[in-house]
């Protein structure tokens, strides 16, 4: 398994003003930094690279969709203009040289319709998904796909939802990306959410239930290592939180208070404790 933290702890835009942040990520302990951009123009993806190199860090990549795009609106312009967002994001990933990119790539966060997803939009995300495949294989990257709580959307809340579209799409790049924090909200047992996402399973977010320090709520860790082993999983687990200090953070991830003694205690204070529990 590999450690990483999430910039979205620092920064709402990582870019070259925030390099300093990697010696002193990279002395901590991690192996890695997932860097989150939501807009991927005048991004400085080739000399980040770089300096993830010259730190002995690697790196993931993650996104989400915002503004008007969507993989399963009933407008088929706006789901061109998403897919197009979505193969910029996997090119970049490469030239960052992730991997991984992940995130909820198929309706905005906070998108709540007020009903259950149709049988169309599902079918709109399986075949969204599918043509990006392509571009996926050829960049060497792969993109795994976050349910969240349903406070955060309607459309892909539970990993066995998750496991049925990727059994759909059905492809070797396409995968599931399990946060422990949506998982809690809405998995009967999280082990057993881990279990079914099973083969899926290509890239973990570790967070606490209240998004503050992974150890100190009651996220189930016994399970979601235990499940972990059984799967045999060595991908990444990354440390999500959200500057609490950042304002555009705070309100699009509602943070309305301090849920640590500062945003980066998160990582850095999490790390010890995932590390004895992957032991
Ligand atoms: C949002 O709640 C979340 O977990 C992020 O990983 C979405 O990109
Ligand atoms: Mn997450």
């Amino acid at each position: 398994m590999k450690f990483g933290a999430n910039t979205l702890i620092w920064t709402a835009a990582f870019d070259r003003t925030h390099l300093s942040l990697l010696p002193r990520i990279k002395e901590r302990g991690f192996d890695g930094v997932e860097i989150a951009r939501f807009d991927f123009h005048d991004f400085p993806a080739a000399e980040i690279r770089r300096n993830l190199g010259q730190n002995g860090l690697e790196c993931t990549f993650c996104s989400a969709l915002t503004g008007d795009l969507s993989l399963i609106s009933e407008d088929a312009a706006v789901r061109k203009k998403t897919v197009d967002f979505l193969r910029h994001g996997i090119r970049t990933a490469a030239e960052l040289g992730a991997r991984i990119f992940m995130g909820p790539f198929y309706s905005q966060v906070g998108n709540l319709a007020g009903r259950r997803r149709t049988a169309d939009e599902w079918t709109r995300a399986v075949e969204g998904l599918q043509s990006l495949g392509e571009s996926l294989a050829t960049n060497g990257v792969v993109m795994t796909i976050e349910p969240l709580n349903r406070f955060e959307t309607y459309f892909l809340n539970t990993a066995a939802d998750a496991a049925a579209l990727c059994d759909e799409v059905n492809h070797p790049n396409v995968g599931i990306a399990l946060d422990t924090f949506h998982g809690n909200i809405e998995e009967k047992d999280l082990g057993s959410a881990f279990r079914t996402a099973g083969k899926h399973l290509k890239h973990v977010h570790a967070c606490e239930n209240d998004r503050g320090i992974p150890g100190s709520g009651h996220v189930d860790w016994r399970g979601v290592f235990g499940a972990l082993h059984e799967l045999r999983y060595d991908g990444w687990l990354v440390i999500e939180s959200f500057g609490f200090t950042i304002k555009e953070i705070a309100a699009a991830a509602c943070i309305w208070r301090d849920l640590a003694p500062s945003p980066e205690d998160i990582a850095f204070e999490g790390l010890k404790f995932l590390k004895s529990r992957a032991a």
